[in-house]
């Protein structure tokens, strides 16, 4: 093989090595961003409705437990602790918990903007209605 196509055919590889750690490195971050996503939430919550639309534009793996309001779960010790007001839906990622539905729509677009999940603001169902999960 002549230098040159030596030369050529190593930079190549060089280029395609590097290419190829970048799109792992990115395929880490975002099994890290998703690592574990949970959500308790109950069916019939219109806030809880509005949070799965979002987790669901966003295209992310979300575990999900029913905390039933009719039976009274989310006044139930263990679900107080990890929201002292006992309102759904909370969601927990990893080690963070974020309450308030408004909180976690922001969460989520903050969390999870890479090239890879919808914009929710930019969605054509929330279209220039920035913010309308806020209502
Ligand atoms: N606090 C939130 C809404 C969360 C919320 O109201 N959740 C309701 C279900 S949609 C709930 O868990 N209610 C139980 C209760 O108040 O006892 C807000 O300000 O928008």
């Amino acid at each position: 093989m002549a230098a040159q196509d030596e030369m050529e055919s190593l930079l190549l590889e060089e280029t395609g090595a590097e290419m190829l750690k970048g799109r792992e490195a990115k395929m880490e971050i975002t099994k890290k961003n998703e690592s574990k996503l949970v959500l308790y939430h109950w069916t019939q919550s219109f806030s809880s409705q509005k949070v799965r639309l979002a987790i669901a534009e966003k295209g992310l793996q979300c575990k999900e437990y029913d905390v039933s309001l009719p039976l009274s779960e989310h006044n139930e010790p263990w679900f107080m602790r990890l929201n002292p007001a006992g309102e759904v839906p909370v969601l927990v990622h990893d080690d963070r918990v974020v309450c308030d539905p408004t909180q976690i729509m922001d969460y989520l677009e903050e969390t999870f903007s890479d090239g890879k999940h919808a914009k929710l603001s930019f969605n054509p169902y929330y279209g220039d209605l920035n913010g309308l999960w806020q209502v």
